[in-house]
């Protein structure tokens, strides 16, 4: 019987990171999160493609573009939506999330959703946080953990 599972060390993977203005500073803390979690996987900087797109709403169509290029093993997606006082927070949240795992399975190419849903900016300001926390961080691991899974699965099912 084979087993198979990804690792911590990406060293060779390559990985798009599309990250969101809106919100800013909460999205520059996701992405300062992926960034360091990518270099303490070992991938090395010309690695790391940095997209930025206007907010959540975009970040599907552009991990749809960047992924059907072939040219990365994962694509991380980050973003923040705050629930304001309409249905934008929802109809937003909604749809970005659907889309994101729509492009990963048309693709095949995993997608690691780091887009905060919070209630307030504070919720969301403790999540984009320095630490072990931080949620840009969580999906930049398990982007690893798929990238290089996917790796090792092609080598043991073509051995
Ligand atoms: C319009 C909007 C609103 C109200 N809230 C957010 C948000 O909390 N987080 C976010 O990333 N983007 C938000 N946007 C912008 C939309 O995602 C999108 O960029 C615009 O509707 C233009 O298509």
């Amino acid at each position: 019987m084979k087993e198979c599972q990804g690792s911590r060390h990406a060293a060779g993977c390559r990985f798009a990171i599309i990250v969101a203005r809106f919100n800013g500073t909460i999205t520059e803390g996701l992405l300062a999160g992926a960034r360091q979690a990518l270099a303490e996987s070992g991938v090395r900087d010309d690695d790391v493609t940095v997209v930025r797109v206007p907010g959540a709403f975009e970040i599907p169509v552009a991990a749809l573009r960047v992924a059907e290029m072939g040219e990365v093993d994962a694509v991380i997606c980050l973003g923040c939506l705050i629930k304001g006082d309409t249905l934008h927070f929802e109809y937003i949240a909604d749809s970005a999330c659907h889309a994101i795992a729509d492009a990963a399975s048309v693709t095949g190419i995993p997608m690691a959703l780091g887009v905060l849903t919070t209630l307030t900016e504070a919720q969301a300001m403790e999540r984009s946080a320095e630490g072990p926390g931080n949620k840009g961080r969580e999906a930049a691991l398990a982007a690893v953990e798929m990238a290089t899974l996917f790796r090792r699965l092609q080598e043991s099912v073509s051995k």
